[in-house]
């Protein structure tokens, strides 16, 4: 088949020296070496293309039209254009060593006038993505159902006050949990854009919750029946496009999962540029998660600080991308999850190399935030001091009020008289420099 993008060549590990622009530096496919474990680089990081971004994304914002410049310009015809799109996304993946994508139903193939309509479009597409996976390394990291952007969704989907939607929204992620099992995808992904508010004065919030839960113990019961053995997903978002999401953090859908009985099913798909949008840095989104035993996937982006929406953009900050992996690590990894690009190159990065760049730096910073993440653990400086700040609750006192033995009148009895209680320092400067020294 001819070449969609002819002008990105098959982007090579070329090591830190390198001064082309596409050529891996630090990501290199088949070298175990850069981390722990035994794994080979490709194998560890499990990185993925987002097709939305990549290949749907056109560049429009609400100030301007699409920019991108894309093999598909000029075509008129929907269903050929979907065709290009996904040719392009397998010729993306194999020359940038790659090994999975993600996308949305609506992504792949356009929406009909009928869900009857849309599920026969989506059937063709599928089929021919088969028929590209038969002779492709490349894999479905997980599939999901865009259940926010058509005007149906305007009051949410699984949270909407009208039934005939919540139904609608049910039989698109049923099909879409079809296709996702068709195509051998590891995971499905719920990400709540419209299960939110506006305001509360028109919102009934703990039905919503309640319709919410009803709609994912559906999509449990759904993938028992057709034997779908994948992972579920929930993906946090604090707002955008509600001002209020359900979902808004790893604790809210934690506790979320829990009331509803949906934890034995479920973990969490999380995205650094929302874990900002919460308040929060990426690490403490993935601690609480990995603590809690529900880190799923990553969506690895970043915002920008100075902005307050999700601009989505490729990872680059290096800093960031060393904790993120550290928590990974601790987490034994990601399992059936995987380093979804779930990013955007600029508007006015137009060209088609730009899109194969953008993702040349992403992965070089996880992968580089990978390694310095491995040396970190290695070295065992960080875990040492953790260790020693809580030692005290493994001997004398501590230990006894960890095992429950101690009670208000008791601890009274010993603290009454007790002065001068010694502390130690928290030692932050230092250990932040230490962090640095493994960039
Ligand atoms: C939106 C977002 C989504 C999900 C999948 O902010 O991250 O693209 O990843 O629906
Ligand atoms: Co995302």
């Amino acid at each position: 088949m001819k070449d969609l993008f002819p002008m990105v060549p098959r982007v090579a590990y070329e090591g830190p020296a390198s001064d082309k622009e596409l050529a891996f530096k630090y990501y290199d496919p088949e070298a175990v070496s850069g981390g722990p474990g035994g794994k080979t680089q490709k194998e560890a990081l499990r990185f993925s293309v987002a097709f939305w971004h990549s290949m749907t994304g056109t560049g429009l914002d609400p100030f301007g039209s699409g920019t991108m410049q894309r093999p598909w310009d000029g075509i008129s015809d929907p269903m050929e254009i979907a065709r290009l799109r996904m040719r392009a996304l397998f010729e993306l993946t194999e020359k940038l060593s790659i090994p999975f994508f993600c996308f949305h139903d609506r992504d792949i193939a356009p929406e009909g006038e009928s869900l009857r309509e849309s599920n026969r479009k989506l059937d063709e597409i599928v089929a021919f993505t088969k028929e590209l996976m038969a002779s492709s390394p490349t894999r479905l990291l997980w599939g999901t159902a865009n259940l926010f952007y058509n005007p149906r969704y305007a009051h949410g989907a699984a949270t909407s006050p009208e039934p005939k939607v919540f139904a609608y929204a049910a039989a698109q992620a049923k099909k879409a949990l079809e296709v996702t099992k068709e195509l051998g995808g590891e995971n499905f992904v719920f990400w709540g854009g419209r299960e939110g508010y506006e305001t509360l004065l028109n919102t009934d919030m703990k039905r919503e919750q309640e319709d919410l839960a009803r709609f994912l113990h559906m999509a449990v019961d759904y993938a028992k029946e057709i034997g779908f053995k994948g992972q579920f997903l929930i993906e946090p978002k604090p707002k955008e496009p509600t001002k209020h999401q359900y979902d808004s953090d790893a604790a809210a859908c934690f506790g979320f999962l829990e009331e509803y009985d949906l934890l034995p099913h479920f973990k969490l798909n999380i995205e650094t540029n929302h874990a900002t949008l919460a308040g929060h840095t990426m690490q403490h989104e993935l601690r609480y998660a990995r603590e809690h035993g529900i880190l799923g996937s990553v969506d690895a982006n970043q915002g920008d600080e100075l902005l307050g929406w999700d601009t989505d953009q490729f990872p680059t900050n290096l800093y960031g991308s060393t904790l993120a992996m550290y928590e990974i690590l601790k987490n034994g990894g990601l399992h059936s999850g995987g380093l979804n690009f779930d990013a955007k190159v600029r508007r006015a990065s137009f060209k088609p190399q730009d899109l194969a760049a953008a993702h040349v730096a992403g992965m070089d910073c996880m992968a580089r935030g990978y390694a310095a993440a491995g040396r970190m653990i290695a070295d065992g400086k960080i875990d040492k001091l953790l260790a020693e700040r809580y030692k005290g609750w493994s001997e004398g006192l501590g230990a006894s009020i960890a095992a429950g033995k101690e009670t208000f009148a008791s601890l009274e009895a010993y603290a009454l008289d007790l002065k001068d209680i010694e502390l130690e320092s928290g030692r932050q400067e230092y250990l932040e420099s230490l962090v640095n020294r493994y960039l």
